[in-house]
């Protein structure tokens, strides 16, 4: 006779677990801190502004100057593998100066990059770039960084967010 432990099913033994982070995992992502919390200052030009922002009193203004860019990267407090993104997604306008590029710069933990180049049209209108959508599947994210191609003048970024599914 067959036991019935025997016909519990292999889950029962080896239950499913979550590693996955839950929640959001960018710091400060709206810029609402008034400041850099949370973000390395990588280029130059980069400031806090209250000037229409996406959300909120704050967000970030990267700009040219003599040459000079901006550019902002945060490093997530723990490294995120594609299967445990629930979303991850930016908002972005072109600042007073009419329309403008942003390049955006995700970095995995094999030191490998996606990179790419988002347009904000002609106008002053906010943007939604959904970053999950140009990950590599296969990998693990550390980094994502936003800065300016050249030729660039003035973009601006609010509410980046990164949730996990955990
Ligand atoms: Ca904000």
């Amino acid at each position: 006779m067959v036991s019935l432990a025997k016909m519990q099913p292999f889950w029962y033994f080896n239950p499913p677990i979550s590693t996955c982070p839950s929640g959001e995992q960018i710091v400060n992502g709206g810029f609402e801190t008034g400041d850099f919390t949370g973000w390395i200052e990588t280029g130059n030009n980069q400031e806090i502004t209250s000037f229409d922002p996406h959300s909120g009193a704050y967000c970030v203004n990267l700009y040219m100057f003599q040459s000079w860019i901006g550019a902002i990267k945060q490093e997530l407090i723990e490294p995120i593998s594609y299967s445990c993104i629930d979303s991850f997604t930016a908002w972005f306008a072109a600042g007073q100066s009419g329309g403008d590029y942003l390049t955006i710069t995700v970095t995995y933990t094999d030191d490998t990059t996606t990179e790419w180049t988002e347009f904000t049209g002609a106008d002053v209108d906010w943007h939604e770039i959904n970053i999950k959508s140009h990950l590599d599947e296969a990998k693990i994210v550390k980094s994502i960084e936003f800065k300016m191609p050249a030729g660039s003048v003035d973009v601006r970024i609010d509410d980046v967010s990164l949730i996990g599914l955990g």
